[in-house]
């Protein structure tokens, strides 16, 4: 089966050994001085919220004083050949929305829970129900260590949730969030290799599996008002940073989402 037909039937698509060891390499000391000073920052959240992720990598406020790496980072998730690969892939204009980080949380209470990207917003599910086909979002994941990181439900981008799928979701009717939802399907993944998936399917992570996780996540998509209002422009390229972009095409669009907004 093509990658186009596969991600349409599964709702996810994995490219192996998409990156060579030197970007993974690249990418790797980045992402480590960042989330080192993330930790720094956010160090009693980590543990009372039991956080899994850290969002906005390319802010500018993880750059002062290392502001030649923020080129070299846009340059390095947005590299001429993933931005080709997704316009293959799925034909339409993609815009980058943000990054994320995903790592293991603090104490090995916490349970990984299953949910659709925009259950945790004010967006009714009605809604998002309703504007499932017309919306394509998507998480491009980036492991720098192998992992058994994510686990997803096929083909739930293409439906709404079965009733058990809902009870879950929302902890209704004596259910939990954590507890296992048929036809699930854990992914392993190794550093090189690429997760594409759709922001609303149902997914959720695995901690127990994985000794330590470190998972880069571009957030990536079509424009839809649902999900541009959660956009937020100071993760883009500024106008000088623009001119050494050697693939515009994601960071152009996002350009103007955020001249929409304003
Ligand atoms: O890796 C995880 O813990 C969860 C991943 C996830 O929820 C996401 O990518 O939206």
């Amino acid at each position: 089966m093509d990658a186009s037909k596969q991600f349409e039937t599964q709702g996810h698509i994995i490219l192996r050994k998409f990156f060579d060891p030197e970007e993974i390499d690249q990418i790797t000391r980045i992402v480590d001085r960042i989330y080192r000073q993330w930790k720094t920052d956010n160090c009693h959240a980590l543990i009372e919220q039991q956080l899994i992720n850290m969002h906005s990598l390319t802010h500018p406020k993880y750059f002062q004083g290392y502001g030649h790496e923020r080129v070299q980072f846009f340059n390095l998730i947005a590299s001429v050949k993933l931005v080709k690969t997704l316009d293959q892939l799925f034909h339409t204009d993609i815009y980058f929305h943000n990054t994320q980080l995903f790592f293991n949380p603090y104490s090995q209470d916490k349970q990984p829970y299953w949910h659709r990207d925009l259950q945790y917003s004010l967006i009714d599910d009605a809604v998002q129900a309703a504007e499932q086909q017309n919306m394509l979002s998507l998480h491009g994941r980036i492991p720098l260590v192998a992992e058994k990181g994510v686990e997803l439900i096929p083909h739930s981008h293409r439906r709404w949730d079965t009733d058990l799928e809902r009870n879950v979701r929302f902890e209704l009717n004596g259910h939990s969030n954590h507890e296992s939802l048929p036809g699930a399907v854990l992914i392993a993944l190794e550093p090189g290799d690429i997760l594409i998936f759709s922001a609303q399917m149902i997914h959720r992570g695995n901690y127990a599996l994985n000794p330590s996780r470190k998972a880069l996540d571009l957030c990536l998509g079509k424009r839809h008002t649902l999900v541009e209002s959660f956009f937020d422009p100071t993760g883009l390229p500024n106008d000088d940073e623009m001119n050494y972009i050697c693939d515009r095409t994601w960071y152009d669009l996002a350009q103007k989402v955020a001249a929409a907004q304003s």
